[in-house]
């Protein structure tokens, strides 16, 4: 079969793209030439491991490129790629990537760069603790959409999962629960699972060494004050009962059981943030915010000790309190904050990003006040949410997130750019982590990459070169979830 001028199947799709007729063969004998560790990669993704330079990716100044931009041209004789920094040649080599079948790469000109500079992808590995290697695996996927951000949601009620080596119990103890969880079967029933696991430092830094090759940020969240009943299980003196010796959490929800607001907490809370910034070395660091009950603090006397010496006008107002402590820590660290948007009433500390969930309208309200903002509104970016609900569809926290209103998501264009989570209370298993992420995480990445003035792909657009991009992802081993035929969604 002749393939002239058929669009190749590239998500997300290239700003400009021209087909033209012929291709370049490819195979172990192609050479690579560029700057060591970019074409490193290139060797090992296209499988290219010959001495010569038919593949040549090169840096040059071009301004019109921006940060992660890149120009691409196959030709009958080779490959040529320029960007204006590494990121625009990583993603050449993902779009090379996404290009080659059987052997052969079509002849095409190709001019890119993305709409947004956030691109990003919330894996909660606090409510199950997924393997390190899938950890490689899903990053991978990621630079494979050219999503940049792997936002790693590493602490919860219901297990801590970043060694701290001056408290090890946060991991040794905090990182495993015993008992039931409820809920992850479709009958809802209790189910005696046990569950624990960590990941060392040294693991966390090999992996952010592979993902920065692969042009991958890891932003790590430690989440504060609320959602920490594994770090007061560990180390009862950080509850506001300290008397009181909780369990890791075995239920979802939200938890009543938030940090205590004496000086020594959160001094603990910026020593984690020193040796996890020691390990992670993005600008930001997520602090969390969410969901914080101010019912303990409402009823202890040290909160309201706290409360007087600030001149604050209620318990809830110590999660203003608290994020600001953390952030200005994060801030002579040289770091930035990230926290939820709860923080919009109780006030965002000075230079810290929002991350909007609680729909877009939240998005408006953040960017309105001239707060940096990544969209997260669960509507169109909880990926733990079903697509549809059906009796064949694992149970779900809620349903009704389909792919095509995940590609028909339009952020405003003043966000920092978009993100979608996956939280883990009804993702066990891997299996199950790819079945909700594939394939409204390669809509989504096609979201930041071209949604703006631009003339934005349609959905049939999407959806046909999704139907041609399944077979990679299927090569790749992804169990992603099946893709209706257009119009039977
Ligand atoms: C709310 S979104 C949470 C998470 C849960 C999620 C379930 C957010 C900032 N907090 O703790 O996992 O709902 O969908």
């Amino acid at each position: 079969m002749d393939s002239v001028n058929t669009t190749p199947p590239l998500i997300p799709r290239p700003e400009s793209l021209r087909v033209l007729d012929g291709h370049f063969a490819i195979g172990p004998d192609t050479g690579v030439r560029g700057p060591d560790d970019i074409a490193e990669l290139a060797r090992e993704l296209l499988g290219a491991h010959g001495s010569g330079s038919e593949i040549e990716l090169t840096l040059t100044d071009d301004p019109a490129l921006g940060a992660e931009g890149y120009r691409l041209a196959i030709t009958g004789d080779g490959v040529r790629a320029e960007a204006a920094a590494p990121a625009g040649l990583r993603w050449a080599v993902q779009t090379l990537r996404q290009l080659a079948r059987e052997g052969r790469l079509p002849r095409v000109e190709i001019t890119d760069r993305p709409r947004f500079a956030w691109r990003g992808s919330l894996l909660d590995v606090a409510r199950w603790c997924h393997p390190l290697p899938f950890l490689y695996k899903y990053v991978d996927l990621l630079a494979l959409h050219k999503l940049n951000t792997l936002h790693l949601h590493l602490t919860d009620d219901q297990g801590w999962r970043f060694e701290v080596k001056r408290y090890p119990r946060l991991t040794e103890f905090g990182g495993f629960r015993t008992g039931s969880v409820v809920g992850h079967n479709r009958e809802g029933r209790e189910n005696d699972v046990p569950h624990g696991g960590f990941y060392t430092q040294d693991e966390l830094r090999d992996l952010v060494t592979y993902a920065a090759r692969r042009g991958v940020r890891i932003m790590p969240e430690i989440d504060a004050p609320g959602h920490m009943q594994a770090a007061i299980a560990a180390y009862p003196w950080l509850g506001n009962d300290p008397d009181r010796q909780l369990p890791v959490r075995v239920r979802w929800g939200i938890s009543k059981h938030v940090l205590n607001t004496a000086e020594g907490t959160v001094e603990f809370v910026r020593q984690v943030l020193d040796e996890l910034t020691d390990v992670f070395p993005f600008e930001y660091v997520h602090i969390g915010g969410d969901e914080v009950p101010p019912d303990e603090w409402a009823v202890s006397v040290d909160a309201g000790r706290r409360i007087a010496a600030e001149g604050l006008d209620g318990p809830e107002r110590l999660l203003g309190w608290w994020a600001g402590q953390l952030a200005a820590h994060l801030g002579k660290l040289g770091r930035r904050a990230a926290v939820w948007d709860e923080l919009i009433e109780q006030g965002v500390p000075e230079g810290a990003a929002v991350f909007a969930w609680r729909g877009v309208d939240r998005v408006e309200l953040a960017t309105r006040s001239g707060i940096d903002v990544v969209a997260a509104p669960e509507e169109f970016t909880y990926l733990d949410w079903a697509e549809a609900d059906g009796p064949d569809e694992p149970l779900a926290i809620r349903h009704g997130l389909p792919l095509d209103k995940v590609h028909g998501f339009r952020p405003l264009p003043s966000v920092l750019g978009v993100q979608g989570q996956l939280w883990s209370e009804y993702l066990p298993t891997t299996d199950l982590v790819e079945w909700r992420a594939y394939p409204r995480l390669a809509a989504l990445a096609e979201v930041g990459w071209c949604a703006g003035e631009r003339d934005f792909p349609d959905f049939a657009d999407f959806h046909a070169r999704l139907t041609g991009h399944l077979p990679l992802l299927d090569a790749l081993g992804v169990r992603h979830h099946p893709v209706a035929p257009l119009g039977q969604g």
